[in-house]
């Protein structure tokens, strides 16, 4: 595969530095002639891959995966109101089989509720068939009209995670949204991203939903990246498709439903949050290779050196951590340069002077540097790359929060948007906080969970012990 010759642009340009890394260290190719369409390269889907069995395991503790139809018959999907009256401007339709149009038109699912809730309908008949949690990973087609960016707004999201689930009572739905942040908690978590969970303003939840709770991180240039969605749906969509199931006395109840989803967004997040000027920065769990060793040879000692490589790469990979060795045929400089790029958390050097010391040369992602000796390698190895993965998150956390302010004035969250999010009280009413958007220029991003405080809504005064996240977003 081709090499670029080019230069990162440096990360303070944050839009130029992210466009062009994807292409230098092969993650995605933004070349595919279809605007808001792109191409996983190899490696960027070996790490595509790695974050997502992650994602499955946790789900595959108590949902089971499943996979439904991209087509939707265009009846099913304008069935619920609310729903399709969000998606309208955003599908995508297929008309013609060959030259013969179709008698019904199908869309390609821009998120499957209508595909999948007609089935429900079908497989629940009694509470015995209760939770029902299923999920799948598919490609869906959104026609963004907003500008697009590769992982962040793709109008093919290729690696959509969505889960449904089907529950017999109210408090069992909500219990599952709780679940279900819990679940995308301890996901984020193991990618090293921080991030908030807001409740969406009224105007602002999924087209159908009772409620959103919204996974906000925050990229380098201070805007805002919703990196997942719990949504509580009640009882409407059961109602548009009468999914229904008979309760313990006989009766036919409506099921109380959920959905969550996630897309390759959070890859996004990892590669914005973390990379530097040098390239990507992965988190070691998020990493398909945690350690490249490089071999610094001198002609006689080449032997001896190739010998002490693979001997590493043994002991690393039989302890589980995924090592790999350069041998390729340039200067060691060229190579650090390659894998910097490529974001591997830890480089092993090794040359004749380690061998003699019975140690290599250990260097972090972020440029830390030391002799590691080879008595309990695989250990300490293992150890340093926690500590690595735990910094990241740590680091990234705290700029984050330090960039968030209460602000008491529409002006000063004016300025504070520019590289930051504002937290200000708000009176709840939908024409204030509409305001407050246009005032400040920004998004509300909703109401941080659990966080109150006493004060007076910027625009009509009133006195309200309720806060709002703003932000400008992506
Ligand atoms: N059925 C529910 C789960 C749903 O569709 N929710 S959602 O519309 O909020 O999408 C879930 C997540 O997918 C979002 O939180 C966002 O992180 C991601 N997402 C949505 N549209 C996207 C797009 N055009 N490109 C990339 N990611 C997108
Ligand atoms: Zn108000």
């Amino acid at each position: 595969m081709e090499e670029e010759s080019k230069t990162l642009p440096t990360k303070d340009n944050f839009s130029e530095w992210y466009n062009e890394l994807l292409m230098m260290a092969q993650i995605m190719d933004v070349r595919y002639p279809i605007k808001g369409v792109y191409v996983w390269y190899p490696f960027g889907y070996s790490i595509r891959k790695k974050v997502y069995n992650m994602l499955r395991a946790l789900l595959d503790v108590d949902h089971q995966e499943c996979q439904f139809p991209m087509l939707i018959p265009k009846p099913e999907l304008l069935k619920e109101s609310e729903h399709i009256k969000g998606f309208e401007d955003e599908v995508y339709w297929v008309t013609h089989g060959g030259l013969t149009e179709l008698e019904v038109p199908l869309a390609l699912r821009p998120t499957s509720e209508t595909a999948i809730y007609p089935m429900y309908k079908l497989w629940i008949r009694s509470h015995a068939d209760l939770p029902l949690k299923l999920y799948q990973i598919v490609n869906i087609f959104r026609y963004e009209t907003k500008h697009t960016r590769p992982l962040i707004r793709l109008r093919e999201v290729t690696s959509f995670k969505e889960a449904h689930t089907a529950h017999a009572t109210r408090e069992d739905a909500v219990r599952q949204c709780v679940e279900a942040m819990d679940l995308y908690g301890e996901f984020f978590t193991k990618l090293a991203v921080p991030y908030m969970i807001n409740k969406r303003p009224d105007w602002d939840k999924f087209p159908g939903a009772d409620y959103t709770m919204a996974f906000d991180t925050m990229m380098p240039d201070g805007k805002s990246l919703q990196i997942g969605t719990v949504h509580m749906l009640g009882t409407k969509f059961a109602k548009t498709f009468e999914i229904t199931f008979e309760n313990d006395k006989g009766e036919r109840e409506y099921v109380n439903q959920t959905c969550y989803g996630i897309s390759e967004r959070c890859i996004a997040a990892v590669i914005g949050i973390h990379g530097d000027n040098k390239g990507l920065i992965l988190p070691p769990n998020t990493s398909p290779t945690q350690i490249v060793i490089i071999p610094i040879v001198f002609k006689k000692e080449e032997e001896a050196v190739k010998q002490a490589c693979g001997n590493v790469k043994a002991i690393l990979d039989a302890a589980g951590i995924a090592t790999t060795i350069d041998f390729a045929d340039e200067r060691p400089g060229a190579k650090y340069y390659k894998w910097e790029m490529k974001g591997l958390p830890f480089r092993i050097e090794i040359g004749p002077r380690d061998i003699k010391n019975n140690a290599v040369m250990l260097v972090r992602r972020d440029g830390r540097k030391e002799s590691v000796s080879m008595d309990g390698l695989a250990e300490t190895i293992r150890g340093k790359l926690m500590d690595f993965q735990a910094e990241l998150l740590q680091k990234a956390g705290d700029s984050m929060l330090a960039r968030i302010k209460d602000c008491a004035t529409l002006d000063e969250a004016k300025l504070q948007v520019e590289g930051g999010w504002a937290r200000m009280s708000w009176c709840g009413e939908k024409a204030c906080g509409l305001e407050m958007e246009n005032v400040v220029n920004c998004k509300l991003l909703g109401e941080p969970q659990g966080v109150t405080g006493a004060g007076r809504c910027p625009i009509c005064g009133k006195p309200t012990d309720r806060v709002i996240m703003m932000a400008r977003s992506y």
